[in-house]
């Protein structure tokens, strides 16, 4: 941290599969580092150069504040509960006092070091592969994956040869088939 470009806010996504705990680890992080709790894998902890740590307001009022203080009490309540899942993106901005280092660091008083903390529904990282591709595309390569796969096959098998297949044959074949809203036939 010591390395970043004074005054830039540093952006810090922190990403997992649905369910990996983003939202209380980022619970976590934020109440210890405002209770000056050391983290001895952050190096500005490690070498108590934190004068102080608080919260300030969010630069982007169209994003959604994380909602730390209801994350944070639900985790301390008696009994504790767990935070829902993650609905939408949300962020919260931790700003920390640091003492400098360097040759001139006894010249220079403490900067601040803005640290924006984003948090977001952990699903959204299994539809990244579909920013790119057409429904049409996508149906392709599951359909080509399950054919190659001993418990999807018989599934390929069982469809029509016109992809993708209307409601109606899905139905009278006992299967579940699902396409867009504006684009299903019946
Ligand atoms: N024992 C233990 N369980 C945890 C911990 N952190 C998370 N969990 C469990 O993991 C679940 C998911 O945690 P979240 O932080 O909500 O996970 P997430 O990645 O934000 O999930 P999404 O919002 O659905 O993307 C919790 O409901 C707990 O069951 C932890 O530190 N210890
Ligand atoms: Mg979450």
């Amino acid at each position: 941290m010591s390395d970043t470009v004074f005054g830039a806010p540093i952006r810090l996504g922190v990403t997992g599969l649905a369910r990996s705990g983003k939202t209380v680890f980022i619970t976590s992080l934020i109440a210890n580092l405002l209770s000056g709790a050391k983290l001895p894998q952050f190096v500005a902890s490690a070498q108590d150069r934190i004068e102080l740590a608080y919260l300030n307001p969010q630069p982007n009022d169209t994003i959604a504040r994380f909602d730390y203080e209801t994350h944070l009490a639900q985790l301390y309540a008696h009994p504790p509960t767990w935070p829902d899942n993650t609905k939408g993106i949300s962020t919260l901005r931790l700003t920390l006092k640091l003492r400098p280092t360097g040759l001139l660091s006894g010249l220079r008083g403490a900067v601040e070091e803005h640290i924006d903390i984003v948090d977001y529904p952990g699903e959204w990282l299994l539809d990244l592969g579909l920013m790119d591709k057409s429904y049409e595309e996508w149906s392709k390569d599951v359909l080509h994956r399950m054919a190659n796969r001993s418990f999807g096959a018989d599934y390929v098998n069982a469809l029509p040869a016109k992809l993708p297949p209307s409601r109606r044959w899905c139905q009278s074949h006992g299967l579940i088939c699902w396409r867009p809203l504006a684009q299903t036939s019946e």
